[in-house]
């Protein structure tokens, strides 16, 4: 049973501004100058990588950003050139919001539950509604259309709206699946965070994750509390600390809010439960926040064996990187590769190896069900870097968001990644 990774490709307006508090990448970040087009071709490396490995590949499509659908509802009118002069000039930190890219963090588009874990034997996906951020809080209608387009044969997949807005949901990012091999039936953990009076944001409620998991069926779902410590650190996603792929977790000690009793739980319910964990005293919380070393893809690439697709910084980092070659040359484990790609561009928002895909187990039967339209292969790798190289921006400084030819240039992209993909911009309710 192959597991399809949909990345999420970077967008033509992917910059520096800062919008997510609690997250300490991008708030430290916040003001520098953005590399559109590098980070765009960083993204399609790393999808690259993971075509070279023989796994099946797919992406999701930025969104249509600077979004003045958005503007709009906040009250801006006129044509696009006036709707975002305005904003510009009466609420740049608005127009910041409608100009971001965050919707390449594809970890947090949906939260998918596949087919052999659920009640009526499809794959449920539930767009994520994102309501934590403002930024992030526009991105579920294209993202609901996208999955819709992609995953539109019912007899395999039913894609749900999000949870109601009262409840913060952020999708897979804080959903880990444990089985024995992908086409068995899984224990999904929903981890939610509770917020316990530190200065940032526990950003998945609790309720939202009970919703999920209701409205998927799942049959086997357990709720676990992530580490308000973990939080307070910069770890506003479960998967900043933690990742798991098959019978592996693969976490920090301070991940978890209980640690021996989820940790009792998992070896419980999980057959063969394997913990590959990093004791605070050889890797610092801080260390793993700062190098986004549970960040890593992990994946299962045959033979029993997998390998984590970790960002640059890990290897720069001496604590995380010792303790990895431990982890890589321990028989108790099935991890034997490490691959390490640069995703600085990404990173530096926030946003490592992980957060950059949607992950969808899926039946042979399932994944021929996909829209071909999103599944990548080396050649359209080779067209997609093309595109970007010759219609993405090259660097974004804070006050380019201001300037008329930047919307343009952007808008302009978007319509020819469109058109590269024969994806019609009614096919997603433009
Ligand atoms: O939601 N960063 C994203 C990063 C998301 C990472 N995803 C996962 N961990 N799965 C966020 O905080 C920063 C954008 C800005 O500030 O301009 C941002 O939205």
């Amino acid at each position: 049973m192959p597991e399809l990774n949909l990345d999420g490709l970077v967008g033509p307006s992917h910059n520096y501004a800062g919008l997510s508090l609690g997250n300490i990448a991008a708030t430290s970040n916040a003001g520098g100058t953005s590399a559109p087009r590098k980070a765009a071709l960083q993204g399609l490396a790393k999808m690259r990588r993971l075509v070279d490995l023989g796994l099946p590949q797919g992406l999701l499509l930025p969104h249509r950003r600077p979004n003045t659908r958005f503007l709009r509802g906040m009250g801006f009118e006129g044509d696009d050139a006036r709707v975002l002069a305005d904003c510009a000039r009466e609420d740049p930190q608005l127009l910041a919001a409608a100009f971001s890219a965050s919707a390449m963090w594809t970890a947090n588009a949906a939260t998918v539950s596949p087919a052999a874990d659920t009640a009526d034997g499809r794959t449920h996906l539930t767009v994520a509604n994102l309501v934590t951020m403002p930024h992030r809080s526009q991105e579920w209608p294209e993202t609901l259309a996208q999955l819709k387009l992609a995953f539109a044969d019912a007899r395999h997949f039913a894609v749900h709206w999000p949870v109601a807005p009262g409840f913060g949901d952020e999708g897979a990012a804080n959903h880990m699946r444990f089985c024995s091999g992908h086409a068995n039936p899984g224990v999904e953990v929903f981890v939610y965070g509770l917020n316990r009076g530190g200065r940032f944001p526990a950003r998945q409620h609790v309720r939202a994750s009970q919703a999920v998991a209701r409205t998927h069926g799942v049959r086997q779902p357990l709720f676990v509390e992530q580490a308000d410590r973990a939080i307070q650190a910069g770890a506003f996603h479960n998967d900043v600390v933690a990742v798991a792929n098959e019978h592996v977790l693969f976490a920090h000690e301070e991940a978890f809010e209980n640690r021996a009793g989820t940790l009792q739980l998992l070896a419980d319910r999980v057959p063969g439960f394997c913990l590959v964990e990093a004791p605070s005293a050889d890797v610092p919380l801080a260390d793993a926040i700062a190098s986004y070393v549970f960040n890593a893809a992990l994946v299962s690439i045959g033979q029993g064996e997998m390998a984590l697709i970790l960002p640059k910084e890990a290897e720069e980092t001496p604590s995380v990187w010792r303790w990895l070659q431990r982890v890589q040359q321990d028989p108790a484990n099935p991890i034997s590769q490490l691959h390490v790609l640069d995703l600085r561009e990404s990173m530096r928002n926030g946003g490592g190896p992980a957060c950059l895909r949607l992950r969808v187990a899926l039946s042979d039967e399932g994944l021929a069900a996909v829209d071909p339209r999103f599944l990548v292969d080396a050649t359209k790798l080779d067209r997609l870097e093309r595109l970007v190289e010759r219609a993405w921006p090259e660097a974004i400084a804070p006050s380019d968001l201001a300037n008329a030819q930047l919307w343009r240039q952007c808008h302009a992209a978007h319509d020819a990644l469109l058109a590269e993909l024969d994806i019609a911009p009614d096919e997603l309710g433009a």
